[in-house]
């Protein structure tokens, strides 16, 4: 029998470092931040930190914008801390997944600035296409609501981006770009690295870039979405530079079905480990996030089935530096905030697959509380705060649409105490703190019993040591009215789980002595609370 693999065992934790932990007062979060709080997310029972990408980057895009991946940002600290990093976790046991971002780089990567002088090798390093100025190559869309295609004065041509302007998506059908990303793996690799998290990984390899079919978001994504092409640069990757370093890769798959993700993860094919899915992310929204739809919990219970049935294993996530918080989401962040966090935490560390938690979602940290755009900062909010200006959307409509669905939700600094900007950073942060950090913060919760992070630290130390719930089987067993039950079962045991995804009070499935519970009661009865939810024995 093969071991079973670390991946299947931990709970992974997710730090968007911009906003972790300041060490030095200029407001932005940094390694030796990070550095600082080892301890804490040892406590917190996590086995590998993910962190969102620290490498040289002009932040067009928070650093998901890369202009040298094989060093790191200023203002995140040197290769040295990053080392020092990565020694420091392994002396916890602790793991270090990067961010490898290579669908595409900055504009101000050399690569880029060369290939737009036509200098060899780089030429063709980008996916140049002829035209003139004004008259664009094809009718695609790009995922941050603007053109796809940029004009370059310079080399007298278009290049492709499908995200922000500053993003040139790299050319995969030349041979040169796949072994300078190889390579980038492999220094990361060497230095301790023990994962990636391949952002946009399923839209490489484009093959064709003629117009698309018109859609209402994305034109052009059937050239490029899980092509032929991209499966085989990935079995590629997994033999050549995976598998010789015993790598973890979770793949960011965007529009993926059940079936394509298992085409992606099927261990027979050799591509990668797990995948981030959307569907269950995209039950409060009509094919695009933007356009807004009430939140039912039935729907999102239903594609949780769909998606714990139809894989072996796959990750599990209510939360990341792109979504709103899920107690602002998926709960209740006012009267109900403590339960309804706790709701979700049940279900994140109950359910079969890898659980990632991301950073203040385990305090339950809520969306941002700003009134207007003046301290809104994701360039895709920007984006589409412009465009549905130029649309004429009703002023109201527009930052509703903000306002729920801004990236900026998750990014706002993680609260550690009552302390100025809540413990974050002496300076003035790169982007405003919640107003309510005195009231949800890392030390207060580490002092009060009831709380939603000593309720996540409790459920994650179980759940270390639980086979049933690492390992075992899942089968659904109810759901009716925003409540759902399901059963995890190991070995002959089984574990039971129910879940009140409302604000009213349900009849519960079932009833029992409970092991974990939102309320903190030691039974079950007829009837669940709002947002209770409990894990019984057999
Ligand atoms: O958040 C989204 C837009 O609302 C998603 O469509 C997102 O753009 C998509 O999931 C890809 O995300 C990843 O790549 C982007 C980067 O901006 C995101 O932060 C990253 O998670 C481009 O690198
Ligand atoms: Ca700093």
């Amino acid at each position: 029998m093969p071991e079973t693999p670390w991946w299947k065992q931990r709970v992974i934790y997710q730090i968007y470092p911009m906003s972790f932990c300041d060490s030095n007062g200029d407001g932005i979060g940094d390694l030796r931040g990070i550095l600082s709080k080892l301890d804490y997310l040892k406590s917190l029972g996590v086995g590998a930190l993910w962190l969102s990408p620290v490498y040289c980057s002009p932040n067009e895009d928070n650093g998901y914008d890369i202009s040298d991946y094989c060093n790191i940002h200023e203002n995140y600290g040197t290769l040295a801390d990053m080392d020092e990093l990565i020694a420091e976790a392994a002396q916890r046991d602790i793991k270090i997944i990067m961010d490898l971002v290579i669908n595409h780089t900055s504009n101000q990567h050399e690569w880029f600035q060369k290939s737009r002088r036509r200098i060899a090798p780089y030429t063709d390093y980008y996916i140049w296409q002829k035209g003139e100025p004004g008259k664009k190559p094809s009718n695609w869309g790009s995922f941050f609501g603007e053109d796809c295609w940029a004009y370059d004065e310079l080399r007298g041509e278009y290049y492709l981006h499908l995200f922000a302007k500053g993003q040139p998506d790299l050319n995969y059908h030349n041979d040169a770009v796949i072994e300078a990303v190889e390579n980038v793996m492999r220094f990361w690799l060497a230095r301790g690295v023990a994962g990636f998290r391949c952002d946009v990984i399923n839209i490489l390899y484009k093959d064709s870039l003629k117009n698309g079919r018109w859609k209402p978001a994305l034109t052009g994504s059937e050239h490029y979405i899980s092509t032929d092409g991209t499966h085989q640069l990935l079995n590629r990757f997994r033999r050549e530079v995976f598998e010789p370093y015993n790598c973890y890769t979770v793949g960011e798959t965007v529009f993926v079905t059940p079936q394509m993700a298992d085409d992606l993860v099927n261990p027979s094919r050799a591509e990668l480990d797990c995948v981030f899915s959307f569907e269950h992310m995209e039950t409060d929204c009509h094919f695009v996030k933007w356009f807004l739809r009430k939140f039912s919990p039935d729907r999102f219970f239903d594609t949780l089935t769909k998606w714990q049935t139809s894989l072996d294993w796959n990750t599990v996530y209510f939360e990341n530096h792109d979504q709103p918080r899920s107690v602002s989401r998926f709960g209740d962040d006012g009267a109900f905030h403590n339960q309804s966090a706790k709701a979700l935490a049940t279900l994140l560390l109950t359910l079969r697959g890898t659980p990632f938690l991301f950073e203040g979602q385990e305090i339950g940290m809520t969306n941002f509380d700003y009134p207007d755009m003046a301290k809104v900062r994701d360039v895709e909010s920007i984006n589409i705060w412009n465009l549905t200006g130029r649309l004429h959307l009703p002023q109201s409509l527009r930052w509703k649409m903000i306002k729920t669905k801004s990236r900026d939700n998750a990014r706002t600094p993680m609260q550690w105490n009552d302390t100025v900007n809540g413990g974050f950073s002496t300076g003035k942060p790169w982007l405003s703190v919640n107003g309510n950090y005195p009231l949800f913060n890392v030390e207060q919760q580490l002092r009060d019993q009831g709380s939603v992070l000593q309720y996540y630290q409790a459920l994650i130390a179980y759940r270390n040591q639980s086979p049933v719930l690492q390992a075992g089987s899942f089968a659904p067993l109810y759901r009716q009215n925003g409540v759902y039950a399901y059963a995890r079962t190991f070995g002959g045991e089984t574990l039971r789980v129910v879940i009140n995804l409302t604000a009213e009070a349900k009849p519960s499935p079932f009833e029992g002595k409970a092991i974990f519970s939102s309320y903190n009661k030691a039974e079950v009865d007829g009837t669940l609370a709002p947002y209770e939810a409990a894990i019984l024995r057999g």
